[in-house]
C-alpha cells in the first residue's frame, strides 16, 4: 500500500480561523479522502503555530498569557474542524513537549554539522510574517512585500544558520525533482530566488522569550519558523523513542506533500529543505503552493478587516456547500475572489439544479414506471460519456486540479439531463411496449448519477452517500474495486422517496435579507456602521448571520482598547469634529477624529480615558486622518463618552 503524508500549514493562534485557513485544510482533507479511496495508507496532519513575537504581542495586547490565547484559539480550530468533518489523523501544537523534543533534536544535528554561528544582525522585521526582509525586498517606506505594512528596524545578536552553504544543493534538488515545488510557475520563482544568492539566516531571537530556548545559547529563543517547520516531523515522533510513524511516513518512499498558501512558499521550499539537508534528513516530495482568496481584490487580512468568517456560511448553507464552492471556484494555484453572490450561483447551478433535480427526477420516474423500484434492465446510453468523465476526474484529482475534476462531473450531470430530454421517458411511462426502452434510459441516467455521487465522496462526505442511498447504490469503501467503472448499479431494488438534499436558494431574496439584517445591526452598532461606509463590495460581511446575531469570532474581529486622551482640539471649520491625540499603549500616540465637538469642550477631555476601536482602517475626516474611533452612547442626539469605571493602563483590551 503506498504511503502518503499530507500536511496543512500550522496556523498562528493570534487570530481566529477564516476562509483562507479553512481552504488550505479543506484541500488537504479532500486529497486525504481521495487518496484513501484510491487505496493509499494516508497520514494527514494539521495543527497550530503558537510561539513567536506575533503571539506574544497579541497576548500582551489582550492582557493574557500567550498560552491562554493559544488554548482559546485552538479550541475554536478543534470545533471548526469537527464541524467541517476534517479527517486529520493528528493535530500538533508547537507548545507540546513532543514537538519541543523534535525541535531540539533537529537543532542539535544542525549545530553538530557546524551550521550555526553567532553574529550581530540588523534588518527590517515584519512581525506578521515573522521574518526579516532585505532592503531590496521591501516596498517603498520600508513596508513588508506581503502585508504592505511598515516593518520594524531591529538590531540584535543572533545565531545564524549557514543557509548560503546549501544554495547549490537546493538548486540541484529543484533541477532533479521539478515536482518538489508545484505549480510550475512557483518552482521558477523559487529557483530564481535561490539563484540570486542566499544569505545566512538568523535563527534565534534575544528579544522574544515566548518560544523554545536554543540549547547552548543562553538567552536565545529559537526562531519561530525553524520551530514551526519542524512540526511536520515532530508530529510523527521525530525526537522521541516511538518514531514508527516517522519511519513510515517520512523516511519511506511514499509521498510527503505540504499544502501551503503562496505567502509561505519560501519558508517551505527554501529554508525547510535547507534545514533538512543540514540535519541529513529526507526532504518532502512536494510543496504545493495555492493562491489566495481575495475580498474586494485584496488578500483577506484581519488588519484590513476584510476576512470572511465561516459562521454565517455554515449556518446558512451547510459545510458541504462551502467545500464544493471553494474547490470548484478557485483554479487551484491561482487567486480567486470570494463573494456570496458567486457562492449562491454555484450552489444553485451545480448542487440544487444539476445534482438535486436530476436525482429527484430519475428516482421519481423510476418509482412511477417500475412499482417504486429501480429499472429492471440495464442500458448503456451514457456509458461513453460517463467513462470519459471518470477518467478526466481521476486525472485531475491526481494532480490536485479540483476545479477541473468538478467541472468534468458537472459536464456529465448536464449530459444526463440532455439525455433525458432527448429520450423523453416521461412520455412513455404508460405504454407497456416501451417499458424496455424506458428501463434502459432511466437505468443509464441513474448509473451515470451513481458515478458522479461516488466521485463526489471526497468532496461531499455526507451528501454523496445520501445520493447513493437514494438510488439504491452501495457506498464504496474504495475506488480500487471498480466503484468508478460503468455498470455497478443493480436492478429492481425498491427505492424510497427522495428528500431534497440541496434546496434552491433565492439569490435576490437572500442577498436582500442579508443586507436588511446588516443594516438593522449597523443601526444598533455604530462601529459596524462606520465600517460599512468605509468598505466597498457586494454581499454580506463576515458579521452578518441569521437573526442579525454575530458570533464571538465577529466580536473579536473588532479590537477595542482603553486609550488616554493626551490632547484635544477642534478641527478647523467644523463645530462637530474634535482631533484627539490618544495613548493606546502603543509605541506612539494615535490621532482619532471624533464627532464630540457639540457635547464636549476639548479642554475637558484631556487626561480622560475612553474606549477606542483600534483596528479601523484610517479615514480622512475634514482633511485630518483618523486612526480609530471613540465609542460613545448617543442619547437625544448627543454623544456620551464611554470610559472604564476606574483607571486602567492605556492599551488595556476591552472584551
Ligand atoms: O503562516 N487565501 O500561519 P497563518 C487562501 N504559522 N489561503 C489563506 C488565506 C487566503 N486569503 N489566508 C490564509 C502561518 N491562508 C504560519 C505557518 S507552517 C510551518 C507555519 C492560509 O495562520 C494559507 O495556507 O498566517 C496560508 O499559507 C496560511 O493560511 C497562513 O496561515
Amino acid at each position: 500500500m503506498s504511503k502518503t503524508y499530507i500536511t496543512t500549514p500550522i496556523y498562528y493562534v493570534n487570530d481566529l480561523p477564516h476562509i483562507g485557513h479553512i481552504y488550505s485544510t479543506l484541500v488537504a482533507d479532500t486529497v486525504a479522502r481521495y487518496r484513501r479511496l484510491e487505496g493509499d495508507d494516508v497520514y494527514f496532519l494539521t495543527g497550530t503555530d503558537e510561539h513567536g513575537q506575533k503571539i506574544q504581542k497579541t497576548a500582551a495586547e489582550q492582557g493574557i498569557e500567550p498560552i491562554a490565547l493559544a488554548d482559546r484559539v485552538v479550541e475554536r480550530y478543534h470545533q471548526l474542524w469537527q464541524q467541517l468533518e476534517m479527517t486529520h489523523d493528528d493535530f500538533i501544537r508547537t507548545t507540546e513537549p513532543r514537538h519541543w523534543a523534535g525541535v531540539e533534536k533537529i537543532v542539535a544535528r544542525i549545530a553538530e554539522k557546524g551550521d550555526l554561528y553567532v553574529d550581530r544582525h540588523e534588518g527590517f522585521y515584519c512581525v506578521r510574517c515573522e521574518t526579516f526582509y532585505t532592503d531590496k525586498e521591501l516596498l517603498e517606506g520600508d513596508r513588508c512585500p506581503i502585508h504592505e505594512t511598515p516593518c520594524d528596524r531591529q538590531s540584535e545578536e543572533n545565531v545564524f544558520f549557514r543557509l548560503s552553504k546549501y544554495q547549490d544543493a537546493l538548486l540541484a534538488h529543484y533541477e532533479a525533482h521539478p515536482e518538489f515545488v508545484r505549480p510550475e510557475s512557483r518552482l521558477n520563482e523559487v529557483k530564481q530566488f535561490v539563484a540570486q544568492g542566499l544569505k545566512d539566516l538568523s535563527v534565534s531571537r534575544t528579544t522574544v522569550d515566548w518560544g523554545i530556548p536554543l540549547p547552548g545559547f543562553e538567552g536565545h529563543t529559537i526562531y519561530v519558523w525553524l520551530d514551526a517547520l519542524t512540526n511536520y516531523i515532530s508530529a510523527l515522533g521525530y525526537g522521541s523513542d516511538s518514531d514508527q510513524l516517522y519511519r513510515d511516513f517520512w523516511q519511506g518512499d511514499g509521498a510527503r506533500i505540504h499544502f501551503v498558501g503562496k505567502d509561505i512558499l519560501r519558508f517551505h521550499a527554501v529554508f525547510w529543505p535547507a534545514f533538512l539537508l543540514s540535519a541529513e534528513l529526507p526532504l518532502p516530495t512536494t510543496v504545493w503552493a495555492h493562491g489566495w482568496w481575495l475580498r474586494d481584490n485584496l488578500k483577506m487580512s484581519k488588519s484590513i478587516g476584510n476576512v470572511v468568517r465561516p459562521d454565517y456560511l455554515l449556518q446558512d448553507f451547510g459545510h458541504e456547500a462551502l467545500r464544493y464552492y471553494v474547490l470548484r471556484d478557485m483554479a487551484f494555484g491561482q487567486d480567486a475572489g470570494f463573494s456570496d453572490e458567486a457562492f449562491i450561483e454555484r450552489y444553485n447551478s451545480d448542487l440544487a439544479n444539476d445534482i438535486g433535480n436530476t436525482l429527484s427526477r430519475l428516482v421519481t420516474l423510476s418509482r412511477r414506471a417500475f412499482d417504486g423500484a429501480l429499472p429492471p434492465a440495464k442500458g448503456d446510453g451514457l456509458k461513453a460519456e460517463a467513462e470519459q468523465a471518470m477518467a478526466e476526474y481521476r486525472g485531475h484529482m491526481e494532480v490536485f486540479s479540483f476545479h477541473e475534476a468538478l467541472r468534468s462531473l458537472s459536464k456529465l450531470n448536464q449530459e444526463i439531463s440532455q439525455f433525458l430530454v432527448r429520450n423523453e421517458p416521461w412520455k412513455k411511462l404508460k405504454d407497456e411496449s416501451q417499458k424496455g426502452e424506458v428501463a434502459e434510459v432511466l437505468w443509464a441516467g441513474l448509473e451515470a448519477l451513481r458515478l458522479v455521487a461516488t466521485a463526489l465522496l471526497p468532496i461531499l462526505p455526507e451528501k454523496a452517500p445520501k445520493i447513493l442511498e437514494s438510488i439504491g447504490a452501495d457506498v464504496p469503501e474504495t475506488f480500487t474495486e471498480g466503484a468508478l467503472s460503468w455498470g455497478g448499479l443493480g436492478t429492481g431494488k425498491t427505492l424510497g422517496a427522495v428528500e431534497p438534499l440541496f434546496p434552491r436558494i433565492d439569490k435576490k431574496e437572500y442577498l436582500k435579507g442579508a443586507e436588511a439584517k446588516k443594516e438593522a445591526k449597523d443601526a444598533k452598532a455604530p462601529a459596524a456602521a462606520e465600517n460599512k461606509e468605509k468598505r466597498s463590495g457586494k454581499g454580506k460581511t463576515q458579521a452578518s448571520s441569521a437573526e442579525g446575531l454575530i458570533s464571538i469570532d465577529d466580536f473579536f474581529g473588532v479590537m477595542l482598547k482603553v486609550a488616554t486622551i493626551q490632547t484635544a482640539e477642534r478641527v478647523p471649520k467644523s463645530d462637530k469634529l474634535l482631533k484627539l491625540s490618544v495613548d493606546a499603549g502603543e509605541s506612539s500616540e494615535r490621532t482619532v477624529v471624533a464627532g464630540l465637538g457639540k457635547a464636549y469642550e476639548p479642554e475637558a477631555l484631556m487626561g480622560r480615558q475612553v474606549i477606542v476601536v483600534a483596528n479601523l482602517k484610517p479615514a480622512k475626516l475634514m482633511g485630518v486622518e483618523s486612526n480609530g474611533m471613540v465609542l460613545a452612547a448617543t442619547a437625544d442626539g448627543k454623544p456620551v463618552l464611554l470610559s472604564p469605571e476606574s483607571e486602567v493602563p492605556a492599551g488595556t483590551r476591552v472584551k
